[in-house]
């Protein structure tokens, strides 16, 4: 074991005793959550639940958006708008958040709270809360949460199985990347012992677009870029064209999956204007650039493979500081693979 699992084992064994001691527990995953976010928040809290714990969910996003594909999770009973969650929480549990500020309207809450666990798999994570399961090499924060609620012990309810299998399956793109482990299948296995319609999931959370998505990205192919000395392919949108198709901006979220399988390039970029005019910038690699440094240096986080952040300068702007970024860490970059965990 080496030093960085046995810190991971010491913090799951704390954060299981606090929850076993815990009469309510309050739960929060990132603001605009994906289904690891949601699925990990709404697992634990069935688990808990069954165990005869009080629990409450939210993320601050005022108002509470519901996904489409909550319908595939259990659990919803357990949300509460961010206003309704407690103010001074004994214990709550922060997941999939990799900092303070993508709690959103509930970052004091956790700063607040007597005893603040994270949980989380983002290796940007600064490490915020009285106790961190940081593990950066974990597939996803469901997997996190399943080694937990091994911990804890008791019967895991079919819902919550439900909603960390569906994390599980998003984070891994299908038990597809890099972090994708024999742990990870182990967990998968485990949670599919339990009966709920995976079939019928993996459709709402992967084939599930309106003809209107289809048609922006349409227009988002149309625009790919190629910019060979960066490794670099990559596109935009602004609110207009979203206005024009009434998209949501959250909608388009996974349109860089297209543009990604481009075989010219190492790394994609999708910039995307908010309702706000700033800009959304996505950026994946297929291995050989670490797009994580790249967010991290202009204020954003993520993975070594995938990350982003937010720019307020103009769709030109922002993708010639890209550029120059990339073409620096190319220089940089020591010949060889790296050896940085993946996530
Ligand atoms: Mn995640």
């Amino acid at each position: 074991m080496t030093n960085g699992a046995a810190v991971v084992e010491e913090a799951m064994d704390r954060a299981a005793q606090v929850l076993a001691e815990a009469g309510e527990v309050a739960l929060a995953c990132h603001i605009n959550p994906d289904p690891d976010a949601l699925g990990s928040m709404l697992g634990l809290a069935g688990h808990l639940a069954s165990q005869g714990k009080k629990v409450v969910c939210s993320w601050g996003n005022q108002p509470l958006n519901h996904p489409r594909w909550l319908s595939v999770m259990a659990g919803a009973e357990f949300l509460v708008e961010p206003k309704a969650f407690p103010h001074t929480p004994q214990v709550m549990v922060s997941l999939d958040t990799a900092s303070p500020d993508r709690l959103g309207g509930l970052a004091g809450n956790a700063e607040r709270a007597t005893n603040s666990i994270v949980i989380d798999h983002h290796r940007t994570n600064p490490g915020f809360g009285t106790i961190v399961i940081l593990d950066p090499s974990a597939s996803s924060t469901c997997e996190l949460v399943f080694r937990l609620i091994e911990r804890i012990g008791g019967e895991l309810p079919d819902g919550a199985a439900a909603c960390l299998y569906a994390g599980l399956l998003t984070d891994t793109g299908r038990f597809q990347y890099e972090a994708t482990t024999p742990e990870t299948l182990r967990a998968a296995a485990e949670l599919r012992t339990h009966p709920f319609d995976h079939a019928r999931m993996g459709q709402m959370l992967f084939e599930d677009n309106s003809l209107s998505y289809l048609r922006v990205l349409a227009v988002a192919l149309e625009r790919v870029t190629h910019v060979p000395q960066a490794g670099l392919a990559w596109t935009y949108l602004t609110q207009a064209d979203l206005e024009q198709a009434s998209v949501q901006p959250g909608e388009a979220d996974d349109l860089i999956d297209v543009v990604r399988t481009a075989r010219e390039a190492d790394v994609t970029c999708l910039i995307k204007q908010q309702r706000d005019g700033r800009f959304k910038v996505s950026l994946r690699s297929k291995g050989a650039s670490d797009v994580g440094s790249a967010a991290l240096a202009f204020g954003g986080g993520g993975h070594r493979l995938a990350a982003g952040y937010t720019s307020r300068v103009g769709v030109e702007e922002t993708i010639q500081r890209l550029i120059a970024a990339l073409e620096a860490g190319r220089e940089t970059r020591p010949t060889g693979n790296g050896s940085a965990a993946g996530g």
